[in-house]
């Protein structure tokens, strides 16, 4: 069997690069989601699907985060290019039963590309693979509960993992917490630590809240929004919306990005007049092209300048009254920032000290400042320092507890942050474990479990016998992908609940269980009482109903609920405190659980069902307060850091195209970087490439290092691309095996995906001469 990961889709030949394009969504955008939808799920699908969507009485779309409006109209197609394609995705009518699995064997499946795997269709029936077979084969619900059961009552909780990718709804990640908990182990991982992590670690204990103090309105108020770190006209396009209504009211937008995004110039609404046929709206009023890792000095820099201005005018930029009120840590944080090395900045940054000045000079005179950031910021060794730096900045002017202000971490999967708060973390509060002891009548284990990257060591060590994989694809979406595909076949059983054929059910444990699932588009209604709805909660923290509507593909597919009760049952027996058939019957019962164990969610059963959802409590939002164990906000300091590649050497980032949802693609089209048809691809700074002596689409071999120690992928095509100097991008997942599993944010423990130092040798070269590398700090 292959022993790495298939090289996805090189189509040396076909690969095509155009110049990048400088505005996002358009006509074409429709077309385009019009056209994937028709052809895997044909038009009356389509067409029924696209009108529920992102509806008061439809579903959640399962693409982003953004939330909705939810004291404004909606149009009455509320969705955006690429949130059709994940409809598309999910609503094909494409299927991979039995005589799929009996035609294509394990070792055939472990050579074909993730592209490959996801096109087959929607996963219709449960298989299983043992010891010694070569082919999945179908097994009965029951009997793979009952072997999920056997597996788990031989060994001990704390060799079984519970992975849950954010797209879990509410009520099911509830369930499938208690789960873990009943049977005795925190080890609950989930998409979030490889994700937004870091801004959990840097805003809990600073603001007392691990979540955004923004709203919707909030960000049509702004007078000033910075978008650092993101690319939403391709993850987040709905954004786009709600800046240019900013704009359109009088705000103004700083991008900071490494890369000339599409989206952070210019956004064509597909649904407005002036986006169809006029120039579009531009967005960014300034672009700050930053080099990768440059934000922490980049923020030290902008609150030095602010409080030399206020040196200036006294009383005009900082908001003295609520730093006395409301913070800790002003007096040390204004003695850290009170000089500055310009030359140090400069170069940390790959900016110039006028364009930082001027930025400043904006933020200055913005009565109400919002900073969005994503994944640029979250995933590097320094991350939790450069989001704290950020809270600096904003608590500096007040920016909290006020409209058109605050911190707006843009999430990523759809239910990310409601599993997050239905407790799927593997380092839960005392108050939360407390609650459900008092709710259930036993005591939950407050041992801490593994987060994603420990559960990584944790497989390779062979200390895991049951990995069960509520959605996502770990396989895929981790650092270090051989070692990662190595360990999870040391594992004795891996479950994965999924709605389509990925890499991780090719790479599996010693027995696999692959179990089909109702997505968010399926009618959920095999149940005595009928019909029943799910909730979510958007990266605003609003807790909304999602109900899908199109007839599942196959009759054998269960709901996720139904599935933990059931896997309960099986683990647990039918003595368990919990009553989990209950709850698989009537998910009204889960969630008046739910209402008496987490705070905010009261009265839950009559709140989902009105006609907009409800605000979780968010004190810095709602009171200008902060629940740290302070009672205030508080002010850091961190040394300066950035990243500084050696001589020869590039640090590499990882991003997602225009046509992939994380490890699933829709296409091979990166239409806003004019990129198609391969992905993989490096794009370096023309400079760059003339300096390391290589030329626009050479074919290289990449080699990252780190502490000493090296990783490989071969045959990657190099693009001359208008990069930040000094910084390349690759695409996830094709370069997570480029990333060292213990390259990671510190405290928050999110892999490094977007801090890999690299160099290139010709492909099928030597790899030459390794030189250390690692961060720069003063
Ligand atoms: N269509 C679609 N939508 C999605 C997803 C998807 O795959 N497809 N994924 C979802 C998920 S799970 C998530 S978490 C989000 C991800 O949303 P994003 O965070 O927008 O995703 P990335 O593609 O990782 O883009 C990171 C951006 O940060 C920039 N960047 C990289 N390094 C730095 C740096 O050091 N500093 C600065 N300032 N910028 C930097 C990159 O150039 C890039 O523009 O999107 C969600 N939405
Ligand atoms: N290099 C690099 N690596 C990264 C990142 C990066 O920026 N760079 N980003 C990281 C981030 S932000 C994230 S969130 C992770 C993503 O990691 P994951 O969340 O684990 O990965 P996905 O690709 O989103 O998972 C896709 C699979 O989910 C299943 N699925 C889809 N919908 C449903 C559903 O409704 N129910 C169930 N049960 N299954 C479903 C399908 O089988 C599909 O194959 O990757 C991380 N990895
Ligand atoms: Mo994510």
């Amino acid at each position: 069997m292959n022993r790495h990961a298939p090289e996805q889709d090189i189509n040396e030949d076909d690969l095509q690069i155009h110049p990048p394009k400088r505005s996002a969504a358009g006509v074409k955008a429709v077309t385009v989601a019009l056209e994937r939808g028709w052809s895997q799920a044909g038009v009356s699908r389509t067409v029924k699907s696209m009108l529920r969507v992102n509806q008061r009485d439809g579903f959640d779309c399962p693409g982003c985060a953004w939330p909705e409006s939810i004291t404004g109209k909606r149009s009455p197609a509320e969705f955006c290019e690429n949130g059709a394609k994940a409809i598309a995705e999910e609503s094909t009518t494409r299927v991979v039963d039995a005589e799929f699995w009996a035609r294509h064997s394990l070792a055939e499946l472990a050579d074909k590309t993730e592209y490959w795997l996801g096109s087959q269709g929607r996963v219709a029936e449960p298989v299983v693979i043992r010891p010694g077979e070569t082919h999945y084969s179908p097994i009965s619900w029951t009997d793979a509960f009952a072997l999920i059961g056997e597996h788990v009552n031989a060994t001990t909780p704390d060799r079984c993992v519970f992975y849950t990718s954010g797209r879990t709804a509410n009520e099911t990640a509830f369930m499938y917490q208690l789960f873990a908990r009943s049977l005795g182990t925190n080890n609950l991982p989930d998409c979030s630590n490889m994700c937004h992590e870091s801004s959990g670690s840097a805003l809990n204990p600073t603001i007392g809240i691990g979540k955004g103090t923004v709203s919707l309105e909030d960000i049509h108020e702004a007078q000033l929004v910075f978008v650092v770190g993101q690319n939403p006209g391709t993850n987040h396009p709905r954004m786009l919306s709600a800046l240019r209504d900013c704009k359109n009211n009088g705000g103004k937008v700083v991008a900071v990005n490494p890369l000339p995004e599409a989206g952070l110039l210019n956004f064509k609404d597909p649904q407005s007049l002036n986006g169809v046929v006029g120039g579009g709206t531009d967005i960014a009023d300034e672009f700050l092209q930053i080099k990768v890792g440059g934000d922490l000095a980049l923020f030290q820099a902008l609150g030095h300048l602010l409080l030399e201005e206020e040196k200036r005018k006294p009383g005009t930029v900082v908001d003295r009254a609520f730093i006395e009120a409301q913070t800790d840590g002003f007096e040390a944080y204004a003695e850290a920032r009170a000089t500055l090395d310009w030359a140090e900045t400069e170069r940390a940054t790959g900016l110039s000290r006028i364009e930082i000045t001027k930025v400043a000079g904006m933020l200055a005179a913005s009565k109400g400042t919002i900073i969005c950031w994503a994944l640029g910021l979250t995933q590097q060794p320094h991350s939790v320092d450069t989001l704290r730096e950020i809270i600096n900045l904003l608590l500096l002017q007040g920016n909290f507890g006020k409209r058109g202000a605050g911190a707006c971490p843009v999430r990523g999967h759809s239910n990310v942050q409601g599993d997050r708060t239905m407790g799927i973390w593997e380092k839960p509060s005392e108050g939360f474990l407390a609650a459900l002891d008092k709710e259930f009548g036993f005591t939950t284990p407050r041992v801490h479990g593994y987060d994603s990257v420990e559960t990584q060591h944790a497989l390779e060590k062979g200390e895991v016998d049951v990995f069960v994989s509520m959605g996502g694809n770990f396989a895929a979406a981790g650092s270090d992908t051989v070692a990662l595909e190595e360990g999870l076949k040391k594992a004795g059983l891996t479950v994965h609940i999924s709605t389509k054929p990925n890499r991780a059910h090719v790479v599996h444990g010693k027995t696999s269980l692959i179990l089909p699932t109702l997505g968010r588009t399926d009618t959920d209604d095999k149940h005595p009482g009928g019909r029943q709805i799910l909730s979510v909660e958007d990266s605003m923290s609003v807790i909304h109903s999602t109900q899908g509507r199109l007839t599942p593909i196959s009759e054998h597919l269960l709901s996720e609920p139904v599935i933990v009760a059931r896997m309960a049952q099986a683990v647990l027996g039918d003595n368990h405190p919990v009553d989990w058939r209950a709850m698989a019957e009537d998910y009204d019962v889960i969630r008046d659980h739910i209402s008496r164990v987490i705070p905010g969610f009261e009265d839950f059963n009559a709140r989902v069902r009105t006609k907009n959802g409800f605000v979780l409590p968010n004190p810095p939002r709602d009171t200008r307060t902060f629940a740290t164990d302070i009672g205030k906000a508080r002010f850091t300091v961190s040394p300066l850091e950035y990243l500084e590649a050696p001589a020869g050497h590039l640090i590499l980032q990882t991003v997602r195209s225009h046509d992939q949802y994380n490890t699933t693609f829709y296409g091979l089209d990166d239409r806003y970087r004019g990129i198609s048809e391969g992905r993989r691809v490096i794009l370096v700074h023309e400079d760059d490439l003339g300096e390391l002596g290589f030329e626009d689409r050479d074919m290289v071999d990449v080699i990252s290092t780190f502490r000493g120690t090296e990783r490989r992928a071969d045959k990657f095509r190099l693009v001359a691309y208008p990069t930040a100097k000094g910084c390349a991008a690759a695409y996830f997942p094709e370069a997570n095996a480029l990333v060292h599993r213990e390259l990671v944010a510190r405290e928050s423990n999110t892999p490094g995906y977007k801090a890999m130092t690299v160099r290139f040798v010709r492909h099928g070269e030597a790899a030459g001469h390794a030189e250390p590398a690692g961060t720069v700090g003063s």
